[in-house]
């Protein structure tokens, strides 16, 4: 399955030709672009990953492969940032603005910007759906996430994608495979471990379109927009985050000023 992903990839930006058609094309008859997007280590987790972007219209499609996270574990992701000229991008070390060696979620947003869009697996993808963990992806025993959708966006966004940063989300400092409070509580919600809820890297469009990305055999997500889904137990080491979820979301909603 991986080797798969890879060689398709590899594939993507051998695309030279589709891609010069699309760059050639007015907007609206492109017939895609894809971008890459390497995921970072934030919080020396160790968390790596690739990432394509692919657009065609305003349907997105979104491929990650990570390696180096939680095992076992779900990782909350979103495309954050702005569709509206802000100079959001990933944040460094020098983000842990109270030097505690953790840069917290709520370090990183004045940064990477709020959530545009969450990167669930199934059903709502708006900012409401930031910390739907029963509908986020999770790592395997090996610590390593593949994901794979495609999703109704915004024209902004499917305008603006170039703007927007990956990141996921949850750590595991003390290396033991679960979250746990040894990095304290989580600023979003005293319940739940920091260690769940800390950015774990971020990745930037670097560069122009590699390519278009391939019609068809790609999973279309609902694209639903119900509203806020019953958050699930998060199942590790006895927490729940399903207080977590509602914290926050209203704290997102409170200065998102659109929806994915
Ligand atoms: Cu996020």
């Amino acid at each position: 399955m991986k080797a798969k992903r890879t060689a398709r990839f590899a594939v993507l930006a051998a695309l030279p030709t589709i891609f010069a058609l699309a760059a050639a094309a007015p907007a609206s008859a492109a017939p895609g672009s894809a971008f890459q997007i390497n995921l970072e280590s934030l919080n020396n987790s160790g968390a790596t990953g690739t990432v394509m972007l692919g657009v065609n219209g305003t349907q997105l499609t979104v491929k990650i492969e990570a390696d180096g996270l939680t095992p076992g574990a779900p990782h909350a992701q979103h495309l954050h940032g702005s569709t509206e000229g802000h100079n959001f991008h990933c944040p460094d070390a020098s983000a842990d603005a109270d030097g505690d060696g953790i840069v917290t979620t709520t370090e990183a947003v004045p940064m990477y910007g709020d959530i545009n869009i969450s990167l669930t697996t199934e059903g709502d993808t708006s900012a409401k759906s930031g910390l739907a963990v029963d509908r986020m992806p999770n790592a395997d025993s090996t610590g390593h996430l593949s994901y794979e959708r495609t999703i109704a966006v915004s024209q902004d966004v499917a305008d603006h994608i170039q703007d927007l940063h990956i990141v996921q989300h949850g750590i595991d400092p003390n290396k033991n495979g679960k979250y746990d409070f040894g990095k304290g509580k989580s600023e979003l919600d005293p319940k739940l471990p920091q260690e769940a809820t800390a950015p774990t890297d971020c990745g930037e469009v670097e560069g122009a379109s590699v390519g278009a990305m391939p019609a068809g055999g790609v999973e279309t997500g609902s694209g639903s927009t119900a509203g806020i889904e019953s958050p699930a137990m998060f199942g590790v080491g006895g927490v729940t985050l399903a207080g977590a979820a509602g914290a926050w979301f209203l704290a997102r909603r409170r200065e998102q000023g659109q929806e994915g």
